[in-house]
């Protein structure tokens, strides 16, 4: 690649600002293709079909409901999204106390809606309490990349609080 008879190149040092702008760019062009390799378990075993489009999420998302009453805490089994593909949620709820205290016995929902196109989910998940706070969401498929927004619902002693959270494919 050789600049040297660009008329920008001559006048020295907008040239260089360019140059260096490009380079930054191929950086992080490269690290953006780094980062949507699917991700392995400890077993170097790739978590999701390498052929599949995800999402890698690295670290669960903690997101307080509206009231301020509960911490939520989620991040899909496996440690990705895929896009138009089943996948599972674990949510772990804490009261938004000091001490984080697991709630139990709680009706907890997760929804996704993609506000742009005025949709939701083609499914309903249904979740399982684990116990210790613990939660899992099943039967979640985002059918289309985009911005999605989550919504996430605890319903204790028929009081719902809602957090919510959003995602782009
Ligand atoms: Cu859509």
């Amino acid at each position: 690649m050789t600049f040297a008879r660009s008329p920008v190149a001559a006048s020295g040092q907008p040239f260089a600002g360019a140059a260096a702008a490009l380079v930054a760019l191929a950086v992080l062009a490269g690290t953006l293709a780094a980062c949507t390799g699917a991700p392995k378990t400890p077993d170097g075993v790739p978590a999701v079909a390498p052929d599949a489009h995800t999402i890698p999420f690295d670290e669960p998302h903690e997101i307080l409901t509206r009231d301020k009453a509960y911490v939520i805490s989620w991040q899909p089994v496996g440690g990705a999204i895929p896009i138009n593909g089943d996948f599972e949620v674990e949510l772990f709820v804490t009261r938004n106390d000091e001490a984080r205290t697991p709630v139990e016995g709680a009706n907890v929902s997760m929804t996704c809606f993609m506000p742009e196109h005025g949709h939701g989910m083609l499914r309903e998940p249904v979740t399982e309490e684990l116990g210790g706070g613990h939660y899992r969401a099943r039967g979640f498929l985002l059918h289309m990349d985009g911005y999605w927004t989550v919504s996430a619902t605890v319903m204790v002693g028929g009081i719902a609080a809602s957090a919510d959270d959003e995602l782009r494919l």
